[in-house]
């Protein structure tokens, strides 16, 4: 990897509701990162690059409709097909910056009324990250941002539902932090969270698997 010393990289997720600003602070941090001089990738799920991809795609700006089960899975297969990428890359010293990730496709399809064990399953044996940062925002505030696009999901009651079911999800690698505050204070939280979480990794800390 980039310091010589066979480190690896770090797996940082990033997620919250729709507009609570992942996007923005996932590119902010990733050229954070790399002015230090780690090497560093932004990854976002779905990926619509793929054939998967392109069926979620679809599926998200309602040009096809697909059964709830059926569209939990191919997230999930989403995920899996890029599974040994991230591994490769985390293990050669990359640190991937994560914009969604597992705990979105349990929340969003939670929300629809399917039993969370259920969701959960098809994601146990993904690499687990070593640090979620949440980005938390009332669903009210959220929605005053910007104004939901057109996707399947962006719709205030539903994004109750969804916020409900990711404080379900949090573990001892989630960090909140406040989604309300200015653009530039949720940066400087990050930065912290990040460099933190990269010195671990690169002090021995050891991969693992989600869930197991
Ligand atoms: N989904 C799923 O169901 N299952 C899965 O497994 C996965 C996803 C992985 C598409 O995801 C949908 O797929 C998503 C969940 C579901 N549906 N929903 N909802 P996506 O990641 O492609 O969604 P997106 O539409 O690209 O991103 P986003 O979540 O809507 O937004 P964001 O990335 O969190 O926010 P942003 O684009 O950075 O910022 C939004 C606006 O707020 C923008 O105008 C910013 O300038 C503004 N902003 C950001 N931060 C601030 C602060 N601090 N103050 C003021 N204004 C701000
Ligand atoms: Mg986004």
């Amino acid at each position: 990897n980039g310091h010589g010393n066979g480190a690896r990289g770090a797996l940082i997720v990033l997620e919250g509701l729709d507009r609570s600003g992942k996007s923005s602070q996932c590119l902010r941090l990733v050229s954070y990162l790399k002015g230090l001089g780690f090497p560093v990738e932004s990854w976002h799920f779905p990926d619509r690059t793929t054939s998967v991809g392109n069926m979620i795609s679809s599926y998200l700006s309602n040009e096809s409709n697909l059964d709830d089960r059926t569209i939990h899975l191919l997230f999930s297969a989403n995920r899996w097909e890029k599974r040994s990428l991230m591994e490769h890359k985390l293990r050669a010293g990359t640190t991937l910056i994560v914009d969604r990730y597992s705990y979105s496709g349990v929340a969003f399809s939670a929300a629809k009324g399917l039993d969370l064990e259920w969701c959960k399953a098809p994601e146990l044996g993904l690499l687990a990250p070593d640090l979620v940062v949440y980005l938390d925002i009332p669903p009210e505030k959220a929605a005053e941002r910007g104004g939901y696009g057109g996707e399947r999901y962006e719709q205030l009651e539903f994004q109750r539902k969804v916020d409900q079911h990711y404080r379900t999800l949090h573990d001892p690698t989630w960090k909140v932090v406040d989604a309300c505050l200015s653009m530039e204070d949720v940066e400087e939280h990050l930065r912290q969270l990040a460099k933190d979480c990269v010195s671990s990794c690169q002090n021995g800390k050891q991969l693992s698997q989600l869930w197991l």
